[in-house]
């Protein structure tokens, strides 16, 4: 616990409404199901009342967008196509405090992190896509790619603006339509990004927001007119959507769960990698599907790096996601913070020792203090289970083919870490681990270019890159 001075964000940059509607067809429009609330996650005070779409709510978003891929979008030029999704992001860039505001406030996320992480990629990524919109023969699908038609598409709340992106631009720039869903907790800036894409004079019905809960995703990914559904979320609601598409002529990208390693070799830089596994673990409260948050540390230095970890842990500073100082926000949910809760203390009942540096959480909203376990079985639940929260768990290995079988010991395959100075360990490493993506003395290192996507459980599908027009485009 230490002094400093707080430098809060200015809240005054937003202007929520009381009241949100749906957005079908370009315009915003009541929902005919029961309406619920966003909160912010800092103070639990409401932000605003969202409207559900009801089975025939999402329907006639479903029919706009099909109509608008009929008529506008899917015959439109690629180059017509690139230019409304460079308006897009260069209003997404003129929009940027607002939007980072909105998403720390809606989301629970340090301001620092929305602000100089979230809102730049989401740009990054229209940007991207943008230029691939009339270079589609050059995408490997032959000379005239065409579209798949409407996607539906359905994604989570640790990142909520930015896995729009991910889900909208690629779609767009090939030319389906879409339908897309934020999650409960984190409806607010999709429903900007519907604002955006008006003032972008988007085409009606090209951009469709329906808001609601599972329930709404529930329809949404088995309505009969949506060619092609793109999910990122749980696993169990992953396996269901994949249950509920089987056997239909639909497409199916899921971005599921995972359980990374951070894997720490003697020979690492330590103050690095220090920072890496905090990073790691720490980032976005550890609500992320990447999060590093098994730590494989080599014996010969585990107790160097933990002394190291509870140093650097020890000056985070917890609290309000709109001071520019807070390092780790507040928790997004009630019900997440149940888990983690529930799975640290499992941590402890299964004989794992816990700690957490000395921090004064406020009274209200949801928080969870940046936790570390050392002394973990690859039996024990926090090993094996994902936590999607502030909580590391320490594992320590002896040789690279042993960091390889634990690492590569969870159902899931999204992504690794390693820190090694040896370039040939590095690319061993990388062949072995069965993981989307492998960084490199790095963590958390997203770039619109490189694909993301896992491996098992963690889902099929790549997002970003070349890779991730794949699903949006027919040979
Ligand atoms: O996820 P859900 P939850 C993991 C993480 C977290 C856990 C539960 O471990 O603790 O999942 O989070 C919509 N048909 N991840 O409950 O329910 C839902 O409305 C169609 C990892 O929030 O999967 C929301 O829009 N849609 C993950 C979205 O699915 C349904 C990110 C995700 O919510 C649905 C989030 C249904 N039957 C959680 N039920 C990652 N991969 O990053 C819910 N939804």
């Amino acid at each position: 616990i230490f002094e400093y001075a707080p430098a809060p964000e200015s809240r005054s940059v937003v202007d929520i409404r009381p009241s949100y509607g749906l957005f079908i067809d370009g315009a915003f429009t009541e929902g005919h199901g029961e309406p619920f609330k966003t909160i912010d996650p800092a103070t639990e005070d409401t932000l605003a009342e969202i409207a559900c779409a009801d089975s025939a709510d999402v329907d006639r978003a479903v029919v706009a967008a099909r109509a608008a891929f009929e008529r506008v979008w899917g015959p439109m030029p690629g180059r017509e196509r690139a230019k409304y999704l460079f308006r897009i992001a260069r209003i997404i860039q003129e929009r940027a405090r607002e939007l980072a505001v909105l998403e720390s406030v809606d989301n629970g996320k340090p301001i620092r992190e929305s602000r100089d992480v979230d809102v730049p990629l989401v740009a990054a990524y229209f940007f991207y896509y943008a230029g691939w919109a009339d270079k589609l023969e050059h995408a490997g699908f032959g000379a005239d790619p065409g579209p798949v038609g409407v996607a539906g598409q359905i994604i989570p709340w640790n990142f909520p603006l930015l896995m729009l992106a991910w889900k909208i631009a690629p779609a767009l720039a090939c030319g389906n339509t879409v339908v897309l869903k934020p999650a409960e907790t984190t409806p607010l800036t999709a429903l900007v990004f519907a604002d955006i894409c008006r003032q972008a004079d988007l085409p009606a019905g090209v951009v469709n927001i329906v808001t609601g809960a599972g329930e709404t995703g529930r329809v949404l990914a088995a309505h009969p007119g949506v060619d092609k559904v793109a999910f990122t979320g749980s696993t169990e609601v992953g396996k269901q959507i994949a249950r509920a598409v089987a056997g239909s002529r639909k497409r199916l990208t899921l971005e599921l769960g995972g359980k990374a390693a951070n894997i720490v070799f003697e020979d690492a830089p330590l103050d690095q990698a220090v920072e890496g596994v905090v990073n790691g673990i720490f980032f976005n409260q550890g609500q992320v599907c990447c999060a590093g948050s098994r730590l494989l540390v080599q014996e010969s230095i585990a107790e160097e790096l933990l002394e190291r970890l509870k140093a650097r842990m020890a000056t985070l500073r917890v609290g309000d996601p709109l001071d520019k100082n807070t390092d780790v926000g507040a928790i997004n949910s009630a019900a997440q913070l149940a888990k983690i809760r529930e799975l640290a203390q499992a941590g402890e009942d299964e004989g794992a020792a816990r700690w957490s540096p000395a921090c004064v959480l406020p009274q209200r909203g949801f928080w969870f203090a940046p936790t570390v376990f050392t002394g973990v079985a690859q039996s024990h639940r926090i090993a094996r289970e994902e936590i999607f929260g502030p909580v590391l768990s320490v594992l320590t290995f002896r040789t690279p083919a042993e960091a390889v079988e634990k690492a590569n010991n969870t159902p899931y395959g999204l992504s690794a870490g390693v820190w090694t100075d040896k370039g040939s360990r590095m690319l061993w490493m990388a062949q072995r681990l069965r993981a989307g993506v492998v960084w490199a003395n790095t963590f958390n290192k997203f770039d619109p270019a490189s694909p993301f996507g896992g491996y098992k459980e963690s889902g099929f599908g790549r997002e970003g890159g070349r890779h991730g027009l794949e699903a949006y485009l027919n040979v």
